[in-house]
């Protein structure tokens, strides 16, 4: 069996496209990314050296975007929260984003976390990139091996977009509503109604005191 790797490059088209051709266990970082990209076919810009761009190559899972967004964000720090389905927010302003892909049995967990510049209205980080890579790789294994039931009570604590106001912009269909819950397999339920890929944009601020105290506490279903 081909033994993982780890690959640091200084410049690559995107790191998702080198990992999606190594084994499972393998990372993949790179200081700068020529056509890095986000989800949806957008793209992820960073300045060379200022961000931590790294793909991890791990077995599929069905809940593996949570769990990869509840582990990004604890190595990420205490301060830090999640945006369904899974942006990495700082104080009210998106720090990091993360892409999953699957195909042919492996799935490419790419995550992007801004680091010593942002773009207007981001948020960085400000830690050292290969202190936050090896928290990352431990955190990502220690949730990708969680039980379902802990990762979606983890994320509804992270969450803040569960209790908000919220526009869901799916392809071809745009609703407002109250994201409720988010469902056994990962989709946010908004009014009841299940949203599994899209986006959502928050609609009313809480009040600043709100804004930066932890999500309370749920208690795990079932
Ligand atoms: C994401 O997409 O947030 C997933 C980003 C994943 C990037 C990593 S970097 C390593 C790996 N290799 C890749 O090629 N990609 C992954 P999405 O939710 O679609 O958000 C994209 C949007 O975020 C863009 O349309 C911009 O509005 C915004 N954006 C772009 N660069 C940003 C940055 N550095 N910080 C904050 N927001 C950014």
């Amino acid at each position: 069996m081909e033994e993982p790797r780890i690959v640091r490059l200084a410049s690559v088209t995107s790191t998702q496209e080198v990992a999606r051709g190594l084994p499972v266990g393998s990372i993949v970082v790179a200081d700068h990314q020529t056509a890095g990209r986000g989800r949806l076919d957008r793209r992820w810009e960073a300045p060379p050296g200022s961000a931590l761009l790294a793909s991890f190559v791990l077995e599929p899972h069905p809940l593996l975007s949570l769990a990869a967004g509840v582990g990004a964000a604890e190595a990420c720090g205490p301060d830090v929260r999640l945006k369904w389905p899974n942006d990495l927010m700082l104080r009210g302003r998106k720090l990091g984003g993360i892409l999953v892909e699957v195909s042919r049995g492996k799935a490419v967990v790419g995550i992007g976390i801004n680091l010593t510049s942002a773009p207007p209205g981001a948020a960085r980080l400000g830690r050292p990139r290969d202190e936050l890579l090896e928290r990352l790789r431990a955190d990502l294994s220690a949730w990708t091996s969680a039980s379902s039931s802990a990762i979606l009570e983890r994320w509804r604590e992270l969450s803040v977009t569960l209790g908000r106001h919220v526009r869901v912009d799916m392809p071809g269909h745009t609703f407002e509503g109250m994201a409720q819950d988010i469902a056994e397999d990962g989709a946010l339920v908004v009014d009841g109604q299940r949203v599994s890929a899209g986006d959502v944009i928050h609609l009313r601020q809480r009040g600043p005191a709100a804004r930066f105290r932890a999500a309370p506490r749920r208690s795990a279903r079932g």
